[in-house]
């Protein structure tokens, strides 16, 4: 493999531990917090999990290391989609397992979960793992989304374990991974498997988050990757003058990806799903509402400008929400077959006609002739839309088209409107880790293994107090069932770590909503420039706006 300058540069790259864990592995001890609870639920998630509930919150602190001297032979995967700093995740873990005992060893199982049931693993060595650190991408061992959630599962994940005298599982994922995790835990519990579980909170999206957990590893990188293009494109919209560009931003349900990066650069329109929910805005809301802001800005001369949108915004618009339940329905099961072997368009538009709701197919007709033949050739393995496939970049700068042809015909507007679209999702999920990211992700994997030395399990890694500088980071860990609450999953009740959706009443949108209507006229564009890796702290170092509005 070729490396390149950075690469090399970043090899050399020391992550920033926690003060306390900065002591070396026998100045580290426990100090106890309190007993936890569910955040809703209790008494079922307490019967769901009578050996793992209820365990008291930890810190760790300087002091004399208690822990039993055991041989630790650790087994960890990547699950779901790629988030930067996984590799640092696991070099913080092989680092701390190698600090306390040279004889302990580190599994890198492969492809994700299912690297754990097809028992396709590597080992770990110093000289494997060098390749990696402070690097994005999950290609140290691959990732993959199999679900680990059935009994039979644990039960060959148990039996691979106990082939390789496996003492604990270290599995890095979002809010999905880190459920089935608390599940695995529980199951290993109550087998007496003597196999510990301990999550790491990983997802790009950063809607795994709560009042423990500060932020999710990625969020970082990725947005800041997002909002250097995001203002290089304003920069160019500002001097052409000549475009409205419409970005589609990653986030599969919640919106936080597209409100931090409208935080870090001030365009002129940034939707933000949960509003659209919260406020039952329909599409031809939320077009009149972009369209305004064109309308606006054109009557001062400027025919230029950049809209954020979300990539999970058609899921919270309720029209568009129904249309989806009905052309699951519609083509549910035997059905598709009759609606593929239609040849023509023409003839699947009127079978669709016929078999939606007179107000299904209304918003149907609403949506521009791509957008609908999209909603029917793109379906997941279930045979269901795939929403995050939609273009609602297009969807919508088409309908403000619409809107605005209408405008020019009532003669209230009289600009020229010239839109392009972008998609920004998988250009920032393997990014070098910001050295925020590669400070937060090696303290994750370090202190994930101190848990497992503690004997801890069904713990997340936690590491807190991040908006202040790497030395006064808390570290320690929480029971996964506190972030538990009983949801309904494909028709059944289902205990499941709740997903942190962007709070309208949280600071972040809040200082939004207060200065949007001044962004969506005026030009106020912020341009935050590449990610710095070598230079001043207050350059390099910097988190979120998100997190420093949350923790303001
Ligand atoms: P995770 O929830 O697994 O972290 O993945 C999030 C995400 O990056 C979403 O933003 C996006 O919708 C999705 O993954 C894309 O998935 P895929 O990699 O399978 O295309």
């Amino acid at each position: 493999m070729k490396l390149s300058p950075l690469q090399i540069a970043r090899y050399q790259y020391n992550p920033k531990l926690p003060g306390m864990l900065r002591n070396g592995i026998s100045e580290i001890c426990v100090k106890n917090g309190a007993p936890t609870e569910s955040v809703a639920d209790q008494e079922k998630i307490k019967a769901l999990f009578p050996n793992t509930y209820g365990k008291n919150e930890i810190t760790f602190q300087k002091g004399e290391n208690t822990s039993p001297a055991k041989k630790q032979i650790v087994g960890v995967i990547l699950s779901g989609g790629q988030a930067p700093g996984g590799h640092n995740v696991i070099s913080g873990l092989y680092d701390a397992l190698k600090a306390t005992s040279p004889e302990n060893e580190l599994y890198g199982f492969k492809g994700g979960p299912s690297g754990l049931i097809d028992d396709d693993f590597i080992v770990f060595t110093d000289e494997y793992i060098n390749q990696y650190r402070n690097t994005g991408g999950f290609d140290i061992i691959g990732s993959g989304r199999t679900k680990l959630e059935t009994e039979e599962q644990f039960k060959i994940v148990a039996e691979n374990c106990k082939k390789h005298a496996i003492t604990a599982i270290v599995i890095i994922g979002g809010d999905d991974s880190n459920t089935n995790a608390a599940v695995l835990a529980e199951y290993f519990a109550a087998n007496n498997t003597g196999v510990q579980v301990i999550g790491c909170p990983k997802t790009i999206d950063g809607d795994l988050k709560n009042e423990d957990i500060e932020c999710s590893f990625g969020f970082d990188t990725a947005t800041k990757t997002y909002s250097e293009l995001i203002g290089n494109i304003e920069r160019d919209a500002n001097s052409a003058k000549k475009y409205w560009h419409f970005v589609k931003v990653m986030g599969r349900s919640a919106s936080h990806v597209a409100l931090e990066c409208a935080l870090e650069t001030q365009p002129n329109i940034c939707l933000i799903g949960e509003e659209v929910a919260e406020k039952k805005m329909s599409l031809a809301q939320i077009t009149d509402y972009i369209a305004d802001s064109v309308a606006a800005r054109a009557a001062k001369g400027m025919n230029f400008g950049l809209a954020i949108i979300p990539e999970g915004i058609v899921e919270f618009v309720p029209e568009f929400s129904m249309l989806i339940a009905e052309i699951n329905e519609l083509l549910a099961g035997e059905k598709a077959d009759a609606f593929n072997a239609l040849a023509a368009w023409e003839e699947k538009y009127a079978f669709i006609k016929n078999g939606l709701t007179e107000e299904a197919f209304k918003v149907f007709e609403l949506l521009p002739a791509g957008i609908q033949q999209q909603l029917f050739l793109e379906r997941d393995p279930h045979g269901n839309v795939q929403v995050s496939l939609i273009e609602s970049e297009k969807l919508f700068s088409e309908m403000v088209k619409k809107n605005l042809a209408a405008r020019k015909a009532a003669g209230t507007y009289k600009g020229k409107f010239s839109p392009l679209h972008h998609f920004f999702g998988y250009e920032g999920r393997c990014a070098f880790p910001s050295n925020f990211d590669a400070d937060y992700c090696y303290s994750l994997g370090y202190n994930a293994f101190m848990l497992i030395q503690y004997g801890y399990t069904g713990y997340l890694s936690k590491v807190s107090n991040l908006s202040k500088p790497a030395e006064e980071w808390v570290a320690g860990g929480m029971p996964i069932t506190k972030m538990m609450n009983i949801e309904r999953r494909h028709g059944a009740d289902k205990p499941v770590i709740r997903k942190a959706l962007v709070e309208l009443d949280g600071a972040p949108f809040k200082f939004f909503a207060a200065h949007r209507d001044e962004w969506a006229v005026e030009t106020c564009f912020t341009f935050p420039g590449a990610i710095q890796y070598f230079g001043p702290s207050e350059v390099c170092d910097l988190t979120t706006h998100t997190l420093a509005l949350e923790k303001a």
